[in-house]
């Protein structure tokens, strides 16, 4: 009996699957990089690069290759996008890449004074102008917040240079395990909408949906003039610090969905 329902199953995917994601033509990809062509030690054509940051072919999510970040314990990590192509995501965009974290990942430094510590870390962010105050701030489109346990919950954050931050966080946490993790985020600044999927799931909790001209702790803007990929982590990690993996990045102007992994 098990045979036929695999096979049923499997047919029934097979038929889902390019339906859900049919939409997105090559025309709507601004960006979509299983890092193979890029040699080790290299960062990807179209990108410029911040801290020790490298295709690496240690693990690879896709093929051989991936995007190595290194271990350090606190600051910035990441490849930036050439302008041309920021501008080419405009005012909607989606975005998808798969990550993974070495194993046991470290744990926030209890800063001095203090019971204990937490870690917000950015993956995606892009600076832009605030569509409420006109004001530059980052929209950080994937996030964390790790806490003294080492569990995280994901997070749509913004930082303000002169009214602070604000954001909105999932309500449950999450373990790193040595599993990749597929991440897709959306973000519509007509809609003021956000959304935000772990291997396609999305988290509602962290979900915006605002409505037009409705910015107040959205302000999702019209276009961005920056885009990164990374690992930031703005307080201090026990030593050496987070070891990451980027693999299969892509963004464009439609929901692009999952690929497949390497056998
Ligand atoms: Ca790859």
């Amino acid at each position: 009996m098990k045979l036929p329902l695999l096979c049923f199953s499997a047919a029934l995917l097979a038929v889902s699957t390019p339906h859900l994601f049919a939409q997105a033509s090559a025309a709507d990809i601004v960006v979509s990089d299983d890092l193979e062509s890029t040699a080790v030690g290299q960062i990807p054509q179209g990108f410029t690069k911040t801290g020790a940051i490298a295709v690496a072919d240690d693990q690879a999510h896709s093929g051989k290759h991936s995007l190595k970040i290194e271990p350090a314990i606190k600051g910035g990590r990441f490849i930036t996008l050439s302008p041309d192509k920021v501008a080419a995501l405009g005012g909607e965009h989606w975005g998808r890449l798969y990550y993974k974290v070495k194993t046991p990942a470290p744990l926030p430094v209890i800063p001095e004074g203090k019971k204990s510590g937490s870690i917000h870390t950015t993956l995606v962010a892009g600076k832009c102008t605030s569509p409420l105050a006109n004001d530059p701030i980052e929209v950080r489109l994937v996030g964390l917040s790790v806490n003294g346990t080492g569990a995280f919950k994901y997070l749509y954050n913004v930082q303000t240079k002169l009214r602070g931050e604000f954001g909105v966080s999932q309500k449950t946490t999450n373990q790193f395990t040595d599993e990749w993790t597929l991440l897709e985020w959306h973000a519509d600044t007509a809609t003021q909408t956000y959304q935000f999927f772990v291997n396609g799931q999305e988290i509602t909790d962290i979900a915006l949906h605002k409505g037009a001209g409705q910015y107040d702790k959205s302000e999702i803007p019209a276009k961005f003039d920056t885009y990164s990929i990374g690992w930031t982590n703005y307080q201090a990690a026990t030593d050496p610090g987070f070891t990451v993996w980027i693999d299969d990045i892509a963004l464009g102007k439609k929901r692009l969905g999952p690929v497949a992994a390497h056998k």
